[in-house]
């Protein structure tokens, strides 16, 4: 009796996981989604109302899925994942792109927000910067980063040391820093570096895009791995709304090319 009562018990869990997440969700009225706040693919107003791209398409996606709204919190990139595991968010959308350490702890959803990298150099770009090694290959380069980001560790990897490697906390420290010559690049994706530009109002600014060497990325709402099934529902409103046109209606007005987003795959993005 007692084996037939576990193995029930068992056999029950991976439904009511399921159910937990989806049902739980539904009863508590909203999913809490992790952001950055980095222009155009996230985004807080000073009244505290969320837009940007990818807690758009999330909000539009939720309500389909039977959940009215979305609490975002921002998080530094490199939190947003212990973040999700420690479930304090019920998923990601913000732009994190999907690379395969990251396809290894996450469910990530099918492609959204795709978009090349750029630097954030003083007009004229007198350094010359155009990939990454041209930072490592100059004793003086410090380049801003956000922490645990991909422009971080792609600076890393192409041989920037870790003293020059600076960790910036968002878009406007960022510019403030390059403005102040405490560092002499920013990099950020080209849509956030462009929108930066766009408000700073600064002549002595420029952006290098794309950045020689890096490549073009997408991400995908993530989730947590035991909440797949979340996930799979998720991919299914989103492929609705990729057929039906409204997924382009959502992203494009930001910049973002709904083609860019089709043409690839979670399988691909992730190497698998
Ligand atoms: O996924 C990332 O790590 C990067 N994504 C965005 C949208 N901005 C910077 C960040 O490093």
């Amino acid at each position: 009796m007692k084996k037939t009562l576990l193995t029930l018990t068992l056999a029950a869990a991976p439904f009511a996981a399921w159910a937990d997440t989806l049902d739980d969700l539904k009863a508590q009225g909203f999913a809490r989604i992790a952001i950055a706040n980095e222009p155009p693919f996230t985004a807080v107003a000073a009244d505290g109302t969320v837009s940007g791209a990818a807690p758009d398409v999330a909000r539009e996606i939720f309500k389909r899925l039977g959940v009215p709204e979305v609490v975002a919190s921002i998080s530094e990139y490199g939190a947003m994942i212990p973040g999700l595991q420690a479930r304090r968010h019920d998923a990601i959308t913000a732009g994190l792109f999907m690379k395969p350490e990251r396809c290894q702890a996450v469910a990530y959803s099918e492609p959204v927000l795709c978009d090349a990298e750029a630097f954030l150099v003083p007009k004229g770009n007198p350094k010359g910067y155009k990939s990454y090694a041209d930072i490592a290959a100059d004793a003086e380069g410090r380049i801003g980063a956000p922490g645990g980001g991909t422009e971080e560790k792609l600076a890393l990897e192409a041989g920037v040391p870790r003293d020059r490697v600076i960790v910036v906390p968002d878009g406007q420290s960022g510019l403030k820093m390059l403005q102040d010559g405490r560092i002499d690049v920013y990099s950020l994706p080209v849509l956030s570096i462009s929108d930066l530009i766009a408000k700073a109002a600064d002549p002595n600014l420029e952006m290098v895009a794309p950045v020689v060497g890096a490549p073009v990325y997408c991400d995908g709402a993530a989730f947590r791995k035991e909440d797949a099934a979340l996930r799979d529902a998720f991919d299914a409103e989103l492929a609705k709304m990729k057929e039906s046109g409204e997924f382009a209606a959502i992203i494009e007005p930001y910049g973002f090319s709904a083609a860019a987003a089709t043409s690839t795959s979670r399988a691909q993005l992730c190497g698998e």
